[in-house]
């Protein structure tokens, strides 16, 4: 079984990630998207909101789990013996932190970090802007999931 992880913040997912997740799909037998708690930084959904979002948005893809981790995601990686972390890349300013990570995680548990490129059409699209155009009435239906827009028009409204 050959499995792979795509991790991140998920606050909430875009189609950016999601792009990125049903490309590991169709390259892995199995894909867990783990979803990272940070109890230091307070997101926009909680952690059981974003992966009730990831998990209907991801439903069609039948190799695909959603999990959160708390910690180290090599141990996340370790405990289901998953050899390989995928990441998006979007630009040159990803590379720098993204490859001292894939440098680090490797050095600690052996685990390889594979990259694929950004869809160009997502390749400027993060959640941080989701939300701040969002915030502001900007219109980003075309950046996220219809059901991701309206969690989000829902939580913004009753801010
Ligand atoms: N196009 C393509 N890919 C994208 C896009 C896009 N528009 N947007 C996001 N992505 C991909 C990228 O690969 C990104 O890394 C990933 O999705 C997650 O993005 P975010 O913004 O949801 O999540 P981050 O960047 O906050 O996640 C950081 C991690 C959770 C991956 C990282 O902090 C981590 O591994 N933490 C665990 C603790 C740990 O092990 N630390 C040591 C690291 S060496």
């Amino acid at each position: 079984m050959r499995r792979a992880v795509c991790p991140g913040s998920f606050d909430p997912i875009t189609n950016g990630h999601l792009d990125i997740i049903a490309r590991a799909s169709s390259l892995y037998d199995e894909v867990y998207v783990a979803v990272m708690i940070n109890q230091a930084k307070k997101g926009l959904f909680e952690i059981e909101e974003r992966i009730d979002l990831i998990r209907r948005v991801t439903a069609e893809y039948g190799n695909v789990r959603v999990e959160s981790f708390h910690g180290l995601l090599v141990d996340f990686c370790k405990q289901r013996e998953i050899p390989a972390i995928v990441k998006g890349l979007r630009a040159v300013s990803d590379f720098d932190y993204e490859l001292q990570m894939a440098q680090m995680n490797n050095g600690l548990s052996g685990v390889e970090t594979l990259f694929i490129p950004t869809n160009p059409t997502y390749s400027f699209l993060s959640s941080s802007l989701v939300k701040e155009v969002a915030t502001w009435g900007g219109d980003v239906a075309h950046l996220v999931p219809p059901l991701v827009l309206e969690a989000l028009t829902e939580r913004l409204r009753n801010r």
